[in-house]
């Protein structure tokens, strides 16, 4: 692969196959992440990267945009199908933009937005002060019980009914149980909010049965295509069809120019892909993992956030074991074990530092792992964080996760 780069550019062809490697090498449990196939590599990276196409299929500014329309009518089927969506928009290059012509769509600048506290779960884009989203509007952030760790409802609903938020965003970026759509719902109609699910993280779930569907109960659906879905990077937004044409009329030309064709027609590949009866068998599988990884880590002597996990992640709360979600994001990666550092409900340490680290199971488990090893890699955890600094002991615990990885490639035909 890459023979006329590895020809003609030395340099940038090294940095790649160091990534390649990189990824083959290390247990990757960034629960956002995933290996997307080759067929969805190549039509990403295919000739559609050449062209120009703002607007829509039919209305399009550029001529040549024949085949454009057809992959992204295509793009836009399937994805309706997958979800049972009224309306999709492929054209979000992430999900935040997702976000962004939501809120554009149906927000003036000022309006209020409940979501979840970013502190809880919740993501950037959900009401950072930092974000468009914190800047631009009043967020009212919605915390999980301190005590389980889950999603409070009633407190969320007097929330609701105190504040009147405009829109209400249920979905997160570190919440490991089911999320109750209907509920949402029924707080929602007694706020007079409209409601949006970001289910970037678990789109995947979705799109087999293994999470409830947020259809029919939410007017807007936004997700990104690179998690459990294991698409290229890029968002979707998906909502009833009375508002496709202000949502499609904020993504272009509201807050984008000309679509990134090459990424939808790797959407429509990887949409291809999970329209197959293998896609729900691999969403089950990851659900599987993560319920093994996170008996292993309770074996452990981990403590989780609510005690487990209905998805594919676990957050690990480190207090117990003294260590920070910072050192032991460090010293994972010394053992070949990538993750990421996260807060926790109630965390007493800074968001750069948090007491928390989450782990996920979707792109382990396109390698084909399975529960026997998520209980190893639950172990590896452990004598890690036993370890600690030890060198020593992370070095001897990499190359057996070097052997291990070995035994399940990645990109199998290279
Ligand atoms: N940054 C992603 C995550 O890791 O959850 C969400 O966009």
């Amino acid at each position: 692969m890459f023979e006329h780069l590895k020809n003609s550019d030395k340099e940038v062809y090294d940095i790649i196959e160091r990534e390649h490697r990189r990824q083959e090498d290390n247990l990757e449990m960034i629960a956002s992440e995933n290996f997307a196939s080759f067929s969805v590599l190549e039509a990403a990276s295919s000739f559609f990267t050449n062209k120009y196409a703002e607007g829509y299929p039919g209305k399009r500014y550029y001529g040549g945009c024949l085949y454009c329309d057809e992959i992204e009518l295509m793009a836009i089927e399937r994805c309706k199908r997958i979800f049972g969506a009224e309306h999709a928009n492929v054209q979000p290059l992430s999900g935040t933009a997702a976000n962004m012509a939501v809120y554009f769509a149906v927000l003036e600048q000022g309006d209020s937005i409940l979501s979840m506290d970013l502190a809880h779960g919740g993501h950037l884009s959900h009401g950072h002060p930092l974000s468009f989203s914190g800047r631009f509007y009043k967020i009212i952030p919605a915390k999980n019980n301190l005590e389980t760790g889950l999603i409070d409802y009633e407190r969320m609903e007097k929330l609701a009914l105190e504040n009147k938020p405009k829109l209400i965003i249920c979905g997160a970026s570190a919440y490991p149980r089911i999320i109750d759509f209907k509920r949402y719902r029924e707080i929602a109609d007694k706020a007079g909010a409209y409601l949006m699910a970001d289910i970037a993280h678990i789109a995947g779930l979705v799109a087999a049965g293994e999470h409830p569907s947020p259809f029919p109960f939410c007017d807007f659906v936004t997700t990104t295509t690179h998690k459990t879905l294991r698409g290229p990077r890029g968002g979707v937004i998906m909502s009833k069809k009375e508002h496709a044409a202000i949502i499609d009329r904020q993504v272009f030309p509201g807050i984008q120019g000309g679509p990134h064709m090459h990424i939808i027609a790797a959407k429509a590949a990887a949409f291809g892909e999970a329209l197959k009866p293998e896609f729900r068998s691999y969403q089950r599988q990851i659900v599987k993992n993560s319920k093994a990884l996170a008996a292993g880590l309770l074996r452990n002597g981990f403590t989780l956030v609510t005690g487990g996990t209905d998805n594919h992640m676990v957050l690990v709360d480190l207090r117990n074991r003294n260590m920070t979600g910072k050192t032991a994001q460090n010293i994972l990666e010394d053992a070949g074990i990538t993750a990421n550092k996260n807060s926790i409900p109630g965390d007493p340490e800074k968001p750069f530092v948090t007491s928390g680290i989450r782990l996920g199971t979707p792109a382990v488990t396109t390698r084909g792992m399975k529960e026997a090893e998520m209980t190893r890699i639950a172990e590896f955890i452990n004598r890690a964080v036993e370890a600690g600094e030890n060198k020593k002991a992370l070095n001897a615990i990499r190359d057996e996760v070097k052997t291990m990885t070995a035994d399940f490639p990645i990109y199998k035909s290279e």
